[in-house]
């Protein structure tokens, strides 16, 4: 099981010296409330992820550009199951999801985009140069191309390489059945223990608010790894894996996706605090709803949502323990351990 008191005993900050001489944000006044950025993110790769995205926040920029630069730290590091140096899927390729959202209903995605090392950035730009909110497959890719991103080689990671070929030993290249043959008792997309002892996941999600008061996430994933080629979970699906709204707040998924999906995960988790729920209740709201809706099948799956209404106030909770994310504000630096429904 995950290590909660590692966690915080290596990553609680609180708010040191190198902090306070960071962050040049402070609260503004934004129709009436009073907003300080604040940027919160999935899992403990969060904590390196703010850190890019707060250089941001912390100079008066854009939540939008925070969750860009963000997410990009782990799209790039071959230790994270995000990004290129991710497990594939069972014909041996890597393939990945991806969208970006603001808090005026701009979006943009792509899914089962091949060998482009920032899907989270060729989101960006279908929302920004396109009509459109998602692409897929080779169309993506092409228009990577298009727009200047490199094609990167088809090789995989070593650690991708060596689970790959454990994979196709344990299972023959069977179908993968989710909720049955999982990587751990809470299903394939929980979190896997790494050959040098660390946790890893497949997927960051981020939210930021910033100085002028303007929400937005950002949400890219390898997804499942080992599943079936041409399969999309819910972390490029506007809606599903994330959703913003600055009237309200935002969320962003991770973990099993077909159940997000079929719950419109993260915009019902904005209708929720639409309705007066607190960021963590409007989550527990929804993980409750799924719990009924799965019954029994519950045990074996993991989901998490993290949200964050516009005055910047976060919560979270999960299906199981184990979840945690990384918030980084004007006073704190940190890993929180999220709130579950079975403990
Ligand atoms: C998916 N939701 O592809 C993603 C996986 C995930 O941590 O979040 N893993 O279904």
């Amino acid at each position: 099981m995950y290590n909660r008191r590692k966690f915080i005993q290596t990553t609680a900050l609180g708010l040191g010296a190198g902090l306070a001489a960071t962050h040049r944000a402070s609260a503004t006044t934004v129709n009436g409330n009073l907003v300080s950025p604040v940027v919160i993110s999935t899992w403990d790769a969060g904590l390196q992820a703010n850190k890019a995205a707060w250089t941001v926040l912390a100079n008066q920029g854009k939540a939008l550009d925070a969750v860009e630069k963000g997410v990009m730290v782990t799209e790039d590091s071959l230790n994270c199951c995000v990004g290129l140096g991710a497990n594939p899927d069972r014909d041996g390729i890597v393939t990945l999801d991806a969208c970006i959202m603001d808090g005026a209903f701009n979006c943009g995605a792509v899914a089962f985009l091949e060998r482009i090392k920032h899907p989270i950035s060729v989101a960006r730009r279908v929302m920004e140069k396109t009509p459109h909110v998602m692409l897929v497959g080779e169309g993506a890719q092409q228009f990577a191309l298009a727009e200047g991103f490199t094609l990167e080689p088809q090789v995989l990671s070593s650690s991708a390489q060596s689970s790959y070929e454990e994979w196709l030993q344990r299972s023959k290249y069977r179908s993968p059945k989710i909720n049955i043959e999982n990587q751990n008792e809470h299903g394939p997309f929980a979190p896997t223990k790494l050959s040098n002892g660390e946790w890893n996941h497949d997927t960051i999600g981020m939210l930021a608010l910033d100085a002028a008061g303007n929400l937005s996430g950002s949400c890219t994933t390898s997804g499942a790894g080992f599943k079936m080629r041409g399969r999309v979970g819910d972390s490029p699906i506007i809606g599903a894996g994330l959703y913003v709204d600055n009237e309200v707040g935002a969320c962003v998924a991770t973990g099993q996706g077909e159940d997000v999906i079929r719950m419109a995960g993260a915009s019902s988790v904005v209708e929720a605090m639409r309705q007066g729920r607190s960021p963590e209740k409007a989550c527990q709201y929804l993980i409750e709803k799924l719990v009924r809706i799965k019954g029994q099948k519950a045990k074996d799956i993991q989901v998490a949502f993290l949200a964050m209404d516009n005055k910047g106030r976060t919560g979270a909770f999960a299906i199981h323990s184990g979840f945690s994310y990384a918030i980084r504000s004007t006073t704190e630096e940190k890993l929180i351990v999220a709130k579950s429904y079975f403990s």
